[in-house]
């Protein structure tokens, strides 16, 4: 059998399984990829919402970075829920020891539940700290807003904020989701590179079963670049992987529910390398 790519998420946790390092480890096992991952945060939560927050003690964070980071190594690697501007930090040490290597992030501030997940001082820091690394940026539409400043109600504000994260900020990429547009039959994505924009569109689905899309989406993106696929390559699976995860939903929980992470592999198959 053919050794896997390893992909490495730092995250939080959501101990019902439907989000943050959970998501991501099974999203990255649903691509045939070998998931690592260290954890920012302990939340309890459920489908229900947010009821406690504990952020590690930053130097726990490190901690857990270098053990990975003194073994074998992950070819990708993806933040997801990072309280402060010191984790930040730590985290970004090795980024920049591993420049080769694709990052991917997704920039949360905010649980599905409307909880918050990020101190509010560490907004401002994330384009500082981590965008300027990132191959791919995965923000939603208030995420968006929040990191440039844009009001995005339209195309062609969101070409003004893609332009922002690729020629003020310095990500490779960023797909700007279209998850919470006004509009109510798709789902339609922006991604931005170097040169190029892409769009991406899906239906719709009538579902409150939403909990964890942003980890999943992201999670598919680093194991796929894991692979050494393209961003465009890796981007078009998570949508189609986010779109079928939503679609075949497990209903579990008795609130916002989590997406089914298997429904790619079953669907469409595990094409791993
Ligand atoms: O999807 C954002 C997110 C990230 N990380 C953790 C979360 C959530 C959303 O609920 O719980 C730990």
């Amino acid at each position: 059998m053919k050794k896997p790519k390893i992909a490495l998420t730092v995250a939080g946790t959501d101990p019902t399984g439907g989000a943050g390092v959970m998501a991501d480890l099974k999203s990255f096992h649903a691509c045939g990829v070998y998931g690592m991952a260290a954890i920012t945060s302990i939340v309890a939560q459920n489908t229900k919402g947010v009821q406690h927050i504990h952020n590690l003690d930053p130097e726990w964070l490190s901690e857990q970075l270098e053990s990975i980071y003194d073994d074998e190594q992950p070819q990708a690697l993806k933040t997801g829920m990072i309280a402060s501007k010191d984790m930040m930090e730590r985290i970004q040490v090795y980024i920049k020891q591993h420049p080769e290597k694709p990052y991917v992030i997704d920039p949360v501030m905010l649980a599905k539940s409307g909880d918050s997940l990020m101190e509010d001082v560490g907004k401002q820091h994330l384009q500082s700290i981590l965008l300027p690394y990132a191959t791919v940026a995965t923000p939603n539409i208030p995420e968006a807003e929040e990191i440039t400043g844009i009001k995005i109600n339209d195309e062609s504000s969101i070409y003004q904020a893609g332009n922002i994260f690729i020629k003020e900020i310095g990500s490779k990429g960023v797909v700007i989701k279209g998850g919470h547009s006004a509009d109510l039959t798709e789902s339609k994505d922006y991604l931005f590179t170097q040169d190029d924009v892409f769009t991406f569109t899906e239906p719709r689905f009538e579902t409150k079963h939403t909990h964890g899309t942003g980890c999943t989406f992201s999670a598919v993106i680093t194991a796929e670049l894991a692979k050494g696929k393209s961003i465009y390559d890796a981007v078009k699976k998570a949508k189609k992987f986010i779109s079928l995860s939503i679609e075949y939903t497990p209903e579990i929980g008795y609130g916002r529910g989590p997406v089914n992470h298997f429904a790619y592999m079953k669907k469409v198959g595990l094409d791993d390398e």
